[in-house]
């Protein structure tokens, strides 16, 4: 079967292929703008873009809102992870927690898949902000997060390495369970 996944980010859209075409769920990006509101959680984010694409598109399809909450920092960025980013960087989250002992964080991703109902498929992975940035695969945070168990961070790991614990792994392989289990592709 084939998934449109309505994305800007090409390493989500590398995630996703990694881990659901060996399945037999062909991912095709496509590039739509839609609306991110200001919302207190992800699942809103989710719940107000994929509805208000519902509106202009045919098929079902599939976006994914994603985020790094940090302890010490209140869960920010959180929801303004994409902002963040592309503001301060991770040079500024360094100098943020560079006095600070407690650097457990979690990354969040929250999948929504519309096909005339709404359903939302989640994860979680936990880990630390490390000091300095490390390695040069994946995306936007993944220098920084090293994820529990583990020495390297994600950017240290290889898509399959990371697919097998983060939170968009997790969030992937419950869609996946519902797609075989709901489609019987
Ligand atoms: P969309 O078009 O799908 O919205 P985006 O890049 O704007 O793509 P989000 O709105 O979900 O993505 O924002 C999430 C931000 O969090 C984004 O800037 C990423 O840098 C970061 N992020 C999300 N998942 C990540 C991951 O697995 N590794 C590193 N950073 C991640």
């Amino acid at each position: 079967m084939k998934i449109f996944f309505i994305t800007s980010n090409d390493g989500k859209v590398r995630e996703a292929k990694a881990l659901l075409e060996p399945l037999g769920v062909e991912v095709i990006k496509k590039t739509i703008e839609y609306p991110e509101i200001q919302a207190g959680s992800l699942e809103e984010v989710v719940e107000f873009g994929a509805k208000w694409l519902a509106e202009i598109l045919d098929g079902p399809f599939m976006i994914e809102d994603s985020g790094l909450f940090i302890e010490a920092l209140n869960g920010f960025p959180g929801v303004y992870s994409a902002y963040v980013y592309k503001t301060i960087g991770l040079d500024g989250i360094l100098k943020l927690l560079s006095d600070v002992e407690n650097r457990r964080a979690y990354f969040k991703s929250v999948i929504g898949y519309y096909d005339g109902k709404l359903h939302i498929f989640k994860g979680i992975v936990w880990g630390r902000i490390s000091t300095e940035k490390r390695g040069i695969h994946g995306f936007g945070y993944d220098p920084i997060f090293v994820p529990d168990g583990y020495e390297k961070t994600f950017a240290e790991m290889t898509t399959e390495e990371k697919n097998a614990i983060s939170h968009r792994g997790k969030a992937l392989k419950e869609f996946h369970r519902w797609l075989k289990e709901n489609l019987k592709y």
